[in-house]
């Protein structure tokens, strides 16, 4: 193997030693451990970055990370090297040394080397984020950090179908769960009021579906509905979405992309009539809600999403995809000829049962092609499909029945998880659906329900910040509901609960607002006082 050797030069930066001697204050998710030394590692012109390519994403990303400062001056002459070290047992943990002579990043994985990247990052100058970074020398206290993840799934979601963002904004999104070590961005693409993965095999999804006539813009709860009049809408091409998912991967995070079934399927069935049950022309959802159209489950619906899924799949490579499951009213069912002869020869109780048929059918199709699915927790409903993973939102006493019968869960419960409720009781808060989930009230969520036990615990995977987007029609304002509550998130799914501490959490919190300055990246920045 070759050893990569990067010269690299850092550009002179004189009143940076306070900085790095807070080096602990500064890392958002916390370690698991970090112990302190004596003395300092010089990062200069003169420092080289070692890694053989097992580590190559990892050591080209901190290559990258620190370019914009190289300019070569004298300096101490030093390195930073990337170690496969086995015998670290978590696959995403990893070590850092930092000693005077050289900084040391120990990992069993590609993944593990990655996150020291993000922690060693954290080490540094908020400044470097801007990519303009100008100083001298830097100097990083001597340190050795363990560290590895307390949960495998570690997860934000966007919903893209309310209201829609660039390709650019995704990116900048995968961005800043990357820096926080989150690995799953669960992409929400397609619901009522639009469909925004292109589907080449059916045309109407982005002509039709993709576009709603009006965009709401008061609250759905009050009656002063007020529309901008103009067409909204769009979707994101093939291209796009492999760019993204590549884009994810080389920062380790999972791209699950979420295609709704039965229900919050208004948009495809105004494209595709007969996808419901009563064949009629509807429009692409303009408010926001829970509708009665839901896909009918006859031959032509279960071809049209195996046909989606086959795209779907040839752009995701992940184990997981998300067939949503969640507010399927079943009115339409209950008066459908087809739905009633269904149950009756497939033996069912009732629509509840009709579908659990729908997803289990689901389910096997997408077995047969190496996937796993993952739905909200209404799959529970009628019974659960065997081999599906449950996503709670609802509550977490779902969630202690599916782990108990040994089904794998993840906790995304509204209580602790909804970054489209209010975060503070300002008045001066941006509309939003309602529901109040202040920043501590997320630090403090513990995804391991009381009710298990620990041989139990073991099937909740982890935990997820939702994001839906009715109320969230730019791009700054997503950004100013995800944080700094992303942040918090980032904390409980990375530690256990008994080495979380809140007022810590904050004080780190301050000085991590000038990273997310640097990234230019909105927050909400005045919620966190600490109450007695
Ligand atoms: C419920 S959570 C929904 C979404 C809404 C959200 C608003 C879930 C599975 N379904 O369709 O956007 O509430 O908070």
């Amino acid at each position: 193997k070759i050893a990569f050797v990067l010269l690299l030069s850092v550009f002179i930066f004189g009143c940076v030693e306070n900085e790095v001697e807070t080096a602990k204050a500064l890392l958002i998710p916390a370690p698991v451990n970090q112990e302190f030394r004596d003395g300092q590692f010089v990062l200069s012109s003169e420092t080289t970055i070692h890694f053989e390519d097992e580590f190559s994403v990892a050591g080209n990303f901190l290559s990258e990370f620190l370019k914009p400062g190289l300019k070569k001056t004298k300096g101490v002459e030093n390195r930073i090297s990337f170690v496969k070290d086995s015998t670290i047992s978590n696959p995403e943990g990893y070590t850092i040394e930092v000693n005077p002579i050289r900084i040391e990043i120990s990992a069993s994985t590609a993944q593990g080397a990655f996150y020291a990247v993000q922690s060693l990052r954290q080490l540094l100058p908020a400044q470097f984020e801007t990519g303009k970074f100008k100083g001298k020398d830097i100097a990083i206290s001597a340190t050795i950090i363990r560290d590895y993840p307390q949960f495998q799934y570690r997860g934000m979601h966007l919903d893209v179908s309310r209201h829609m963002f660039s390709v650019d904004f995704i990116k900048k999104y995968i961005d800043a769960l990357a820096i926080l070590k989150m690995n799953t961005f669960h992409w929400h693409l397609t619901d009522d009021q639009g469909w925004r993965i292109e589907i080449k095999k059916y045309p109407k999804l982005q002509e039709i579906s993709a576009y709603r006539d009006e965009t709401l813009i008061g609250h759905y709860s009050d009656q002063r509905h007020q529309f901008d009049g103009k067409k909204y809408g769009g979707f994101y091409t093939q291209d796009e979405i492999k760019d993204i998912v590549a884009y994810a991967k080389k920062r380790f995070v999972t791209v699950i992309p979420e295609i709704e079934m039965p229900g919050h399927a208004q948009a495809a069935i105004a494209a595709y009539p007969e996808l419901g049950c009563t064949g009629e022309q509807i429009e692409v959802a303009t408010k926001w809600g829970v509708f009665e159209d839901i896909y009918c489950p006859n031959e032509k619906t279960f071809t049209f999403l195996e046909d989606v899924l086959d795209e779907v799949l040839e752009l995701f490579p992940s184990t997981y995809i998300h067939i949503g499951g969640d507010e399927a009213p079943k009115t339409r069912w209950k008066n459908c000829e087809h739905c009633q002869a269904l149950i009756k020869t497939e033996g069912l109780k009732d629509e509840h049962e009709l579908q659990s048929y729908f997803i289990t059918k689901m389910e096997k199709y997408l077995n047969s092609k190496g996937r796993q699915i993952i739905g909200w927790d209404e799959i529970l409903e009628g019974g659960l499909a065997p081999n599906a993973t449950v996503m709670f939102w609802r509550g977490t006493s779902g969630a202690v029945e599916a782990a108990k019968a040994g089904h794998n869960v993840v906790m995304t419960p509204t209580s602790h998880c909804y970054f489209d409720y209010y975060q503070s009781e300002s008045e001066d808060e941006p509309l939003s659906i309602g529901g109040f989930l202040p920043l501590e009230k997320v630090y403090g969520f513990n995804p391991i329900p009381e009710e298990l036990t620990e041989e139990e615990s073991k099937y909740v995977l982890g935990a997820q910040g939702n994001v839906w987007t009715e109320y969230m029609p730019t791009e700054d304002q997503v950004e100013y509901m995800a944080f700094p509550r992303l942040l918090a998130m980032s904390e409980v799914v990375w530690l256990k609960p008994e080495n979380k501490n809140y007022e810590d959490f904050v004080s780190r919190l301050e000085t991590f607002h000038k990273r997310l300055d640097a990234l230019g990246i909105n927050y909400a920045n005045h919620l966190y006082e600490i109450d007695g």
